[in-house]
């Protein structure tokens, strides 16, 4: 049986529940396809966020990393693409508001993904669920964490897959919020799922 480290973060600026949090405790000892899911919850801090997940992967020694993100406002699962070297944007949880930094001066400038994107994207819509892969994380925690485990990946451990995927809201937020696009939290779940499946029939 491989491993999967399921990541998802905490709540952040006025997202007052993390969808994705929810769903890694979940999923968190289940086997999907041929891998048991070893579920983590990351903090929305740029100091630390990065080095926690590394910790993650030191401990736990997966075989492959899907970091797990809420995106308010998008009304699709969607894979990310690339994780650019970038830190910018709004404040974190502990107030950390980087402009226009990088994150790891020795890094590249981006890392692709090496999850199967484009089969996790068919295999989605195949099930009747909105999907698309994007072509930006952004420039805050999400892409922040994507970089670091494909950092490390390229550098340390090339056999390890590793990407991120941005969900929706779950309704339960989107009531709090008032003016974002939801899905049903089994919905968001079965897609993780989904997308687990197509990570393992990828190999
Ligand atoms: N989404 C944010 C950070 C935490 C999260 O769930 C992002 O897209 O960067």
């Amino acid at each position: 049986m491989k491993k999967l480290l399921l990541t998802g973060f905490e709540p952040f600026l006025k997202f007052t529940v993390n969808p994705t949090m929810k769903i890694v405790e979940e999923l968190h000892g289940e086997t999907i396809g041929n891998y048991k899911v070893y579920g983590e919850v990351l903090p929305v801090d740029f100091a630390s966020s990065g080095s926690k997940l590394l910790a993650h992967i030191e401990k736990i020694k997966p075989d492959a990393v899907i970091s797990l993100g809420l995106a308010g406002g998008r009304s699709k699962i969607t894979p990310e693409r690339i994780a650019i070297n970038v830190k910018d944007g709004d404040a974190d949880n502990e107030g950390n508001k980087p402009t226009d930094e990088v994150i790891l001066k020795e890094g590249n400038d981006g890392y692709f993904s090496t999850l199967p994107i484009r089969d996790m994207v068919n295999q989605l819509q195949a099930s009747g669920f909105p999907a698309a892969i994007s072509n930006s994380a952004g420039t805050y925690l999400c892409n922040n964490v994507m970089y670091m485990a494909l950092y490390f990946a390229h550098e340390f451990q090339p056999n390890m897959k590793c990407g991120f995927i941005h969900i929706p809201a779950s309704h339960e937020l989107a009531i709090q919020h008032g003016g974002i696009p939801s899905w049903s939290h089994e919905d968001l779940k079965k897609s993780v799922s989904i997308c687990i499946e197509a990570l393992s029939s990828d190999e």
